[in-house]
């Protein structure tokens, strides 16, 4: 053999050998790489926009309940009526210049918008379907490729949605159960899938420059062949491009919080929770339930302190216009970022894993930020934090002025605390930002300590959950950290936590209701146990009732219930470990105890 044919095929087999490795260890890399901008960028821009804009919640004058852009669902609409409202959609005011200034204010780095939602309609010139803005409507042109071009001008990042699921409008797709019955055995999703979903994705991967995500939804039964084949396309085609956790089966490259849930769960990996601007994604004209400009930065910087990214979502009109109340708020949250933005961009969450009622913490090497929901009348003192902080300013204060503090460590209960002198009134309303400049690498204690304020917070998603022996276990934490499916009585959880101010304290117990308040379960029969009592005391029992609601600012949608179980003496400033056994669960209802936290609360408050 010829000496350079002999060396050629040496070199291919070593290739192949390289890239039949490519492993895990590779894949994380890539992986890494493909994250880094998004990890930077912790603000994005979601946008509904699809024919439903059109009905806008109303169908044969008949208000349509729920999310608008399900209304051919909700409505039970044939395919036949609702396609004709491509006949009528003509967004004449569309400007994608505009819209792309708008998230650009607002301090927004990336948009993801609608190429095709549940309804079946491509709002992009589609080739694989007739079913698309550039041929069905007198529109005529492909707002997406504006979109793209416009974002990419402005230096945001842009991607697509996709619902690779459900398609009301296809015989074989997933959701429509009022054209054609759900069991018809005739019914083929993998034909669906072959033949719209995979050439359409490869469309939008390949028409519209590259992308910078694929945010896929609702994936249902999708079998994880299905998932992992989506995955495998938008990475041969575009390497760069993300794919979001609803691509189903665990194998997008971040996870996705459920809608609007501003999660508290332990989420291992990156994750990204997208929520409305009022109750609707798709535009709905009698929805006026705006967020304020306050809960969208206070719930941005919860997101980032608890590492992870915001996607807050417009939902434009059928003439291609942002509501202007969704363009006012998102001005407010811009105007808070041009100031604050430091304090969310590229930082990371929390060291401490749990809730703070005065704000949130996010962090950089060398600066912790604490975000200040609530402006404190007197001295503000935090625990926990053992690096030396070589400075403390406000970040709205340009000059840095050096904020007066004390920090202090006592060695007998190894407590350390930081105190700080603030201004009278706080610099702003919705979220003020304090830094701490830290001497090299941060340490933090991250267990469950007392709080300045005196309380002490036991959150589910913080607690061991014990099931009895060689039982499998029911209860679970859900992503906002609550505790779901406990109906068993035999199942209980602990924590271990510590004091620094000894002292009485009153026993509550909270709950979450369910979405909306439509539904709650009380009636269980709770013991509490706690450890480390001297004298040791006895246990104390209550049940779960409705004896408070408390605000939930951060998870608005769901409200939670505070019950109160009795007073309880911690007199040394120590180590304790407190266990709640059910004693019986009321279950009729199937959602059990809904546990958030348990809370003790010094009785002089
Ligand atoms: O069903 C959709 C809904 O219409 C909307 O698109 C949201 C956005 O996250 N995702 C689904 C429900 O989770």
């Amino acid at each position: 053999m010829k000496k350079w044919l002999a060396f050629l095929l040496v070199f291919l087999l070593l290739i192949g050998v390289s890239a039949a490795a490519a492993g895990p260890a590779q894949q994380d890399a890539e992986r890494e790489k493909r994250i880094a901008w998004w990890r930077e960028a912790r603000f994005g821009m979601f946008i509904h926009w699809g024919l439903y804009a059109l009905p806008a919640g109303e169908w044969n004058g008949q208000p349509i309940p729920g999310i608008g852009e399900w209304i051919m669902n909700r409505a039970k609409i044939p395919v036949s009526q609702y396609e004709k409202l491509a006949q009528q959609f003509n967004p004449v005011k569309f400007n994608a210049d505009e819209w792309v200034a708008v998230a650009k204010a607002a301090g927004m780095k990336y948009i993801v918008i609608t190429s095709k939602h549940h309804d079946g309609f491509a709002m992009y010139g589609s080739k694989v379907s007739k079913y698309n803005i550039v041929d069905a409507t007198p529109f005529h042109r492909d707002p997406m490729k504006e979109l793209a071009e416009a974002a990419k001008k402005a230096g945001l990042k842009f991607g697509f949605y996709y619902s690779q699921t459900q398609d009301w409008h296809e015989y074989d797709g997933n959701g429509n159960t009022w054209d054609w019955p759900e069991n018809d055995p005739k019914r083929d999703f993998a034909k669906y899938f072959e033949s719209k979903c995979k050439p359409q994705v490869k469309e939008i991967l390949t028409g519209y420059g590259p992308l910078a995500e694929v945010w896929f939804d609702t994936p249902r039964n999708i079998s994880k062949e299905m998932s992992l084949e989506l995955v495998k396309m938008v990475h041969d085609l575009n390497p760069m491009c993300l794919v979001d956790g609803r691509v189903g089966n665990g194998v997008g490259d971040y996870d996705s919080a459920g809608d609007n849930q501003i999660s508290a769960g332990n989420f291992k990996r990156d994750w990204e929770t997208p929520v409305t601007l009022n109750d609707t994604w798709g535009f709905k004209k009698d929805d006026h339930n705006w967020k304020s400009a306050a809960v969208l930065v206070r719930q941005l910087a919860q997101v980032a302190g608890r590492n992870g990214n915001y996607l807050l979502n417009v939902g434009p009109t059928a003439e291609g216009v942002i509501p202007a109340e969704s363009v006012e708020r998102l001005a407010d949250v811009g105007k808070w970022m041009a100031v604050n933005g430091e304090s969310i961009y590229g930082t990371s969450g929390s060291p401490l894993p749990y809730d703070f009622p005065w704000g949130a913490i996010t962090v950089k090497p060398g600066k912790v930020y604490l975000h200040m929901f609530e402006w404190p009348s007197e001295d503000f003192t935090i625990f926990g934090l053992k690096t030396k902080v070589k400075t403390a300013y406000l970040l709205a204060d340009a000059s840095h002025k050096e904020l007066w503090m004390k920090q202090e460590h006592d060695l007998k209960i190894d407590h350390h605390s930081l105190t700080l002198k603030l201004p009278r009134t706080a610099p702003d309303a919705k979220d003020s930002v304090i830094v701490l400049e830290t001497a090299g690498a941060q340490d933090w204690n991250n267990g469950l300590l007392q709080q300045p304020d005196g309380s002490i917070t036991l959150p589910a998603s913080l607690g061991g959950v014990h099931a009895p022996e060689g039982a499998k276990q029911e209860l679970r934490i859900d992503t906002r950290g609550v505790a779901e499916h406990w109906t068993n009585p035999k199942e209980w959880m602990n924590w271990e936590f510590r004091t620094s101010a000894p002292g009485r304290f009153n026993l509550v117990i909270v709950t979450s209701m369910q979405k909306d308040a439509r539904d709650w379960e009380g009636g269980h029969d709770v013991k509490v146990h706690i450890d480390g009592l001297n004298p040791a005391g006895k246990d104390l029992e209550g049940i779960i009732s409705d004896d408070a609601r408390l605000q939930n600012p951060s998870n608005p949608y769901w409200p939670y219930v505070e019950s109160r179980i009795g007073t309880v003496d911690l007199n040394r400033a120590a180590s304790y470990v407190l266990t709640l056994k059910p004693e019986s669960i009321e279950a009729a209802k199937k959602l059990g105890f809904t546990l958030v936290s348990v809370r003790l609360v010094p009785t002089t408050r």
